[in-house]
């Protein structure tokens, strides 16, 4: 078997989708390197290996893997044991709610820079609408299917810590009319994989972010 490349990812130390790679590569004990960029200043060596310009870039020896959905399906191929099911039909639904968590990490970002209150109301109850088709797919043990961690786990996690972070911040939780979705949160972040794979003062940069946005947030957190 050839040897791979020990893997080099490149982050923001904000993004979600730098964040589920991170948490496939600890949940499958891979040894990688991480190099944090500033998004407000993209280095020109990173400009020029991003076709779009974002995070995260996964560097392979001289190859260079984007889009953090198909990062985690390399990485996943690549070692150990499978995260995603072997039935190709549910393979395939797990790859498409892996899809769906990105229009949720979108909406959650967007909360966190909507300026005004009718705004943030009606991304609030866009957002509702998502969890709620969510709250009826997941299992009820802690994991999104069954009793092991999925693909599915690591890429809805950053989305799971970060509304325990807004929940407290702010006393709204964007989850709290969904039971099985705050299980699933609860026992995310109770996880090594999800807890290490942010950096040590993720909260403090995490809420000074959108204080620095001075949105609507902002008053509710006040
Ligand atoms: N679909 C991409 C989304 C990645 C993404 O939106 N990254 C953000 C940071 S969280 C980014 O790099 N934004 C920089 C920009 O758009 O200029 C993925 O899943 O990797």
């Amino acid at each position: 078997m050839s040897k791979i490349d020990q893997p080099i990812l490149v982050s923001f130390k904000l993004c979600p989708f730098v964040q589920r790679a991170v948490i496939t590569m600890l949940h499958k004990k891979i040894d990688y390197t991480i190099e944090y960029i500033e998004l407000s200043k993209k280095p020109d060596w990173f400009l020029n290996i991003s076709p779009l310009g974002k995070v995260p870039l996964l560097r392979v020896g001289e190859e260079v893997l984007f889009e953090s959905a198909v990062i985690n399906e390399y990485l996943d191929e690549s070692y150990g044991e499978s995260m995603l099911p072997k039935d190709l039909l549910e393979k395939a639904q797990h790859r498409a709610w892996i899809e769906f968590s990105s229009s949720i990490n979108n909406a959650q970002h967007q909360l966190t820079q909507a300026r005004r209150e009718q705004t943030f109301r009606q991304i609030q109850s866009d957002l509702a609408k998502k969890l709620a088709h969510l709250e009826q797919q997941v299992d009820d043990k802690g994991y999104f299917s069954g009793d092991s961690f999925s693909l599915v786990d690591s890429a809805f996690a950053p989305f799971l810590m970060r509304s325990q972070i807004l929940a407290d911040e702010t006393g709204e939780d964007s989850l709290e009319d969904f039971r099985k979705l705050l299980k699933w949160r609860e026992n995310m972040l109770s996880l090594d994989a999800v807890k290490n794979s942010v950096v040590e003062d993720f909260e403090e940069l995490y809420n000074e972010a959108y204080y620095e946005r001075d949105g609507y947030l902002v008053q509710l957190a006040s």
